[in-house]
């Protein structure tokens, strides 16, 4: 496409470089926090972007009923440090508002933020009721992107992103969890599968075909915020069938619900009414449920028998 790419990268020695130097070679890193005002516009300043994409957070949610202040500075305030750096360094004001060729800004809002759910699906303007301090602390940013837009007349959109997975999924959300699971099941490394709540349900889609959906929207004319899901939706017991019948398992001889990772309130379904996207970005997701599922289990298979049954361990036993 013609992008080139710079990554932030927060803390010494941070392990997660090795492995994105593995993934993404050609990728530039420059050091920064989300924590840190100064080193974000530092940051601005040195890449001089045209595009800049917030999709940074502390983003399992129960991690955020443990480290609620941290889950409020970094997934909430962070946003308006990324804001107030771009606004900075483009000598936006009150007085002065962005000229052609201004940088434009993706916040990764999230469908956490619709919580106890007052409508399904859910639009762009189906009301929030966020039921964790994660999906308050996201409502503050996609408020504030909202506001930087009106009062300073930036080019700053949010998309509010439902469930997007992939094999690169971490171990500790569920999808990944169970097809883990499922695979270390399958080729004997082991017996069971410990999870929650069984009758949560969610619209899960793959993560690439989201990723399209956010160029797509900072490549519009004006900026607008926009929901990005299937209109799909499933409960994890659905997730856990489809991922076992992949392997040929029947999960009901496997799984078992275990209280350490009920959480202490749930978001008990969401489905996206992704209409608007369809008809002003002409974006569709174009890899259903069963498709991602399959994708996800065919390659925790292979990465287990290429590394032995270890993958996945730092992060599978985590409860909230
Ligand atoms: O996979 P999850 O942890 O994802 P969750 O909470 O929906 O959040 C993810 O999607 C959001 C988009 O809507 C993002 F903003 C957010 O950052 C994150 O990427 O849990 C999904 C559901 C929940 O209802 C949970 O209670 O699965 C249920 N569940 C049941 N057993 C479990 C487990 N979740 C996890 N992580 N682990 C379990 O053992």
């Amino acid at each position: 496409m013609g992008y080139e790419v710079w990554g932030l990268i927060r803390g010494q020695a941070n392990p997660r470089v090795r492995h994105l130097r593995q993934l993404l070679g050609d990728v530039r890193l420059i050091r920064g926090d989300l924590l840190d005002q100064g080193s974000l516009i530092a940051a601005v300043e040195r890449v001089q972007p045209d595009e800049v994409y917030n999709l940074a957070a502390i983003s399992y949610v129960p991690m955020s009923w443990q480290q609620a202040e941290l889950t409020g500075e970094v997934t909430g305030l962070g946003v308006l440090r990324v804001l107030e750096a771009i606004r900075v360094c483009s000598g936006i004001s009150s007085s002065r508002t962005p000229g052609r060729g201004q940088i434009r800004f993706y916040q990764a809002s999230s469908s956490e933020m619709y919580g106890q759910v007052r409508e399904s699906p859910q639009t762009e303007s189906t009301p929030f009721h966020p039921r964790s301090p994660y999906g308050v602390a996201k409502a503050y940013g996609h408020f504030l992107t909202q506001n930087y837009r009106e009062s300073y007349g930036m080019f700053a959109v949010s998309g509010i992103m439902f469930n997007h997975e992939s094999p690169r999924r971490g171990s500790e959300f569920v999808t990944r969890k169970v097809t883990l699971g499922a695979a270390k099941i399958k080729l004997g490394y082991e017996r069971q599968l410990r999870l929650g709540n069984m009758h949560a349900s969610r619209d899960w889609g793959f993560a690439g075909d989201y990723v399209r959906a956010m160029q797509m929207m900072l490549a519009q004319d004006s900026p607008a915020d926009y929901v990005i899901g299937t209109g799909v939706t499933h409960s994890v017991e659905q997730l856990v069938d489809t991922a076992f019948r992949a392997v040929g398992l029947n999960w009901r001889d496997h799984v078992v619900t275990d209280a350490a990772f009920i959480r202490p309130a749930e978001v008990d379904r969401l489905c996206a009414d992704p209409s608007k996207a369809k008809d002003e970005l002409g974006w569709e997701p174009k890899i259903g449920f069963e498709e991602l599922i399959a994708m996800m289990v065919d390659a925790d298979v292979e990465l287990l028998a290429s590394s032995g049954g270890s993958a996945g361990e730092e992060f599978g036993t985590d409860s909230w």
